[in-house]
């Protein structure tokens, strides 16, 4: 959108969305793998596990599982369709989408233990967006913080001001 509500003709993305990145000619659209195509591009950042690390595995499934479970799961809520039995079965419902968070981050202090990636930047964003997205909670409010505190977000939000 470029403001007053109709779709930029300069956005690249074929559904007028953000985000979008065109980075050498290839167009990459759809926030997860463009979190995967920034950090594996630049890996010296240190915030996207490389292949033969242990916690590549577990990387991609929370970038999966956001973009898979957590987006549906959020909509589903929001358009009252959680009762949908289709969807139920198929998505699971908040209750195991808070689980899952809250597993990760009761060990944290990240969603990857120690180490900081892209999976927060992905995740902790929505609930920095809108709180109720995430699960309630001093675990959650201290981890928001912590992603809140990072320069780079600081020096991110300078750049896009
Ligand atoms: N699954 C997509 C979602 C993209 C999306 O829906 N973006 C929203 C903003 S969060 C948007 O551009 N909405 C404006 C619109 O739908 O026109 C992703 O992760 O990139």
């Amino acid at each position: 959108m470029d403001g007053p509500g109709a779709p930029d003709i300069s956005n690249p993305h074929p559904d007028k969305k953000v985000p979008a990145l065109v980075d050498e000619g290839s167009l990459i659209t759809e926030s997860a793998a463009i979190c995967l195509y920034l950090t594996d591009k630049f890996p010296a950042n240190g915030i996207g596990p490389r292949v033969g690390d242990p916690l590549r595995g577990p990387y991609l499934t929370w970038l999966a599982y956001n973009a898979g479970v957590i987006e549906t799961v959020m909509h589903m809520e929001f358009g009252g369709l959680m009762d949908n039995a289709m969807l139920r079965r198929t998505f699971r419902g908040r209750a195991e989408v808070d689980a899952r968070i809250l597993s990760a981050l009761n060990a944290g202090p990240y969603l990857l233990g120690e180490r900081f990636s892209a999976a927060d930047i992905l995740i902790g964003s929505t609930g920095m967006w809108m709180r109720t997205m995430m699960p309630a909670g001093k675990i959650v409010d201290d981890y928001l913080a912590r992603c809140a505190a990072r320069p780079a977000l600081a020096r991110a939000q300078a750049k896009d001001g």
